[in-house]
């Protein structure tokens, strides 16, 4: 089933708890990346917005293509911000950007605010429905420094590691957890440290990596 064209009732019968458990462990689909401060158009619109070119990053961590239209997202108040549709091959990426989580909540009625992704530390939640439940699938809650300019939070490697820090476009240099890594964020591409200035890139060359 697809929850994108789920009546607003469905939705409304979600007993999403404020008090997030911990996610169910193995779930295929995995949070991957998470850039809640943009400063540029990272979708490629043609221009900025602080709400269309937030970003979160999934990622098909299992053996075999998933079902995407039992996933929804929310932040940490839990309200719906987007439900996935279609399906994700095994190992695949799904970008969804902020303007998407806008038109998806016009299309269904809601108030549209974007992903609202708060830049003072928010969270970022995966849930799958089965059946009749809803399942936290993943779950990540960011400090605002993860939130800064266009700075991306993610796991490194992907699906599976450990969550870090990719300051490349803006480092960060406090004493917070996570530290930055340097390296830049990735949106649709493997969380990695390919593109790092101390590895010899050239700040040109970074900057051109994102127009
Ligand atoms: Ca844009
Ligand atoms: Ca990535």
């Amino acid at each position: 089933m697809r929850l994108a064209l789920m009546p607003l009732a469905f939705f409304a019968t979600l007993a999403v708890p404020l008090a997030h458990p911990a996610p169910a462990c193995g779930d295929a689909l995995r949070l991957n990346e998470i850039l809640a401060g943009p400063a540029r158009d990272w979708d490629g619109s043609g221009a900025y917005s602080a709400r269309d070119d937030e970003w979160v990053e999934v990622v098909n961590a299992g053996p075999s293509p998933l079902d995407l239209g039992v996933y929804f997202i929310t932040d940490a108040d839990s309200v719906p911000r987007y439900a996935f549709a279609g399906t994700l091959g095994a190992g695949a990426r799904r970008v969804v950007f902020g303007r998407e989580a806008y038109d998806w909540e016009r299309a269904t009625g809601r108030p549209a605010f974007g992903l609202s992704l708060g830049n003072g530390g928010d969270a970022v939640l995966l849930w799958r429905v089965a059946a009749a439940e809803t399942l936290l699938a993943d779950a990540y809650a960011y400090r605002s420094h993860e939130a800064a300019p266009d700075r991306a939070v993610g796991r490194l490697p992907d699906a599976l590691g450990e969550w870090q820090l990719f300051d490349g476009l803006n480092p960060y240099s406090g004493t917070a957890s996570p530290p930055g890594n340097g390296c830049a964020p990735s949106p649709l591409a493997p969380n990695a440290c390919d593109f790092t200035p101390a590895a010899g890139s050239t700040w040109g060359r970074l900057k051109a990596l994102y127009r």
